[in-house]
């Protein structure tokens, strides 16, 4: 694309928790760089520090870029009947959504489209719908989650009931209300974007083109897989000094993403996993869901015994760390994930073969995609998140499979490898930048 649209103006609208938002603003950058203006929206108070931090860091390396800031009516978590204060945060902005229009309508200069989180599709579109402004979702999980979430409440012969979001299986819980609204919307959207790629999910992204699934499904565009940003780096003396001293392939990284806390019976189980394995082992541990929240040190998490036996063996954080880096050290060999989307995406390009572990929401079927692939396990048997203890010795033994299984190794490479061939040519995101905007023009 050239200077001819260089005027568009578009605005995004991500929702809570980082793995919203770092999607977003990796968008954010390739739009930037096909001189397109932005406006982000930040919703106030930010649940988490992670997430503030990085806004203000994205907004001062894009001076260009318009921030609006929006504060919605704050809702009781109580009397709302939610206790995750991401989803506290999501629920509050579509209640509050009908004051998005004055910010919206005030832009200047005026929109040409807006980029609305999944998760806020039906509250947010009957606004824009006012305004005649096209509005585009951002998909922020995998082409198999939208070919369910296309059809819901009905449930494609791909995908076992099991598999499902546990919290869809309660018909009364508000999620599964805006779940279901938010699939009623789509036909009034103008398109999906999504951080996904056909090496990645052939045959959801064919079967979603094919227009077989649903009827009114707007066009999909496989967007993926989505970089991420210079300013993410943040400085990893210790545990990259660590894994330089390793040998390659002999790490398994163990992480549960930004907002999954585990409990401290498991934790301690894992930890003796990890060392029943016999790997070495980098091990981002969280106990909370809000990383303002945390206040144990490791010591009490982990207990003495626990961190003693550690000593040898592995690296155990408390912290932020940076991802992306960690996955590309020659030494890291294996991922323990609980499957978030955008921790499978970049898996999948480093060529990190995944033992997946989902504990929630859409984990189980972003893990399949893993299973599919060839490249990674995705254990179902480990049920979900806190309704079962594992134990360290069938951890530690999934481990020792996961690190010495020569084919996921392979086909973890072809897929890198083909996701490294786009991002380098810019392929995949430049075309389908290009069809949205003659999209747009229709529209
Ligand atoms: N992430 C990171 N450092 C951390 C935890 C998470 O860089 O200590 C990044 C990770 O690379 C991914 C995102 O945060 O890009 C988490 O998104 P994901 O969809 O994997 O899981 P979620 O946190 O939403 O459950
Ligand atoms: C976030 C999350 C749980 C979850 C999903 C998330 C999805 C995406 C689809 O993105 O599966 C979705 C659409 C509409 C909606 C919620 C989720 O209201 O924490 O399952």
């Amino acid at each position: 694309m050239s200077s001819s649209d260089g005027n568009l103006h578009v605005a995004l609208l991500p929702s809570s928790g980082m793995g919203h938002l770092l999607p977003y603003l990796r968008l954010a950058a390739s739009l930037i760089h096909h001189q397109w203006s932005l406006t982000l929206i930040t919703t106030h108070p930010i649940v988490s520090s992670a997430e503030s931090q990085l806004i203000s860091t994205f907004l001062s390396a894009f001076p260009q870029i318009t921030q609006k800031k929006f504060t919605p009516i704050p809702l009781d978590s109580v009397a709302a009947n939610i206790t995750d204060p991401f989803q506290l945060q999501l629920e509050t902005i579509r209640q509050s959504a009908h004051l998005l229009s004055p910010l919206i309508s005030s832009s200047s200069p005026p929109l040409s489209f807006i980029i609305t989180d999944v998760t806020l599709m039906s509250s947010v579109i009957s606004v824009t719908a006012k305004l005649c402004l096209p509005n585009y979702i951002l998909f922020t999980s995998s082409a198999r989650m939208l070919s369910l979430f296309s059809c819901f409440p009905s449930i494609p012969s791909s995908i076992p009931k099991e598999s499902l979001p546990p919290i869809l299986l309660d018909s009364n819980s508000s999620f599964t209300k805006n779940f279901s609204d938010d699939s009623g919307s789509l036909k009034h959207f103008n398109g999906v974007l999504i951080n996904s790629f056909e090496e990645l999910e052939k045959e959801p992204l064919e079967m979603l083109a094919s227009g077989n699934l649903t009827k009114g499904l707007p066009p999909v565009f496989p967007l993926g897989p989505f970089l991420p940003l210079e300013l993410e780096r943040i400085s990893l003396l210790a545990p990259l000094k660590w894994l330089e001293n390793q040998e390659e392939s002999s790490v398994v990284y163990v992480s549960f993403g930004s907002r999954t806390a585990i409990s401290k019976e498991q934790i301690r189980e894992l930890g003796n996993g990890l060392v029943l394995s016999g790997c070495k082992f980098l091990w981002v541990v969280k106990s909370k869901v809000v990383d303002k929240e945390e206040e144990e040190g490791l010591d009490e998490i982990l207990g003495h015994q626990l961190m003693k036996k550690i000593e040898n063996n592995g690296l155990v954080v408390k912290e932020w760390v940076d991802q992306w880096q960690i996955l590309s050290q020659k030494a890291v060999g294996g991922f323990i994930s609980h499957c978030g989307w955008n921790s499978v995406v970049e898996a999948a390009w480093h060529g990190i073969p995944v033992l997946g572990w989902p504990q929630q929401g859409d984990q189980m079927i972003n893990a399949e995609v893993i299973e599919a692939g060839g490249w990674g396990l995705c254990m179902k048997s480990w049920g979900w998140g806190s309704n079962h203890l594992v134990k360290g010795v069938e951890i530690g033994d999934k481990i020792k499979e996961l690190m010495g299984n020569q084919r996921m190794k392979m086909e973890c490479a072809r897929i890198s490898e083909v996701a490294k061939q786009r991002s380098k040519a810019g392929e995949g995101c430049e075309n389908m930048l290009k069809t949205l905007f003659q999209s747009l023009k229709k529209s």
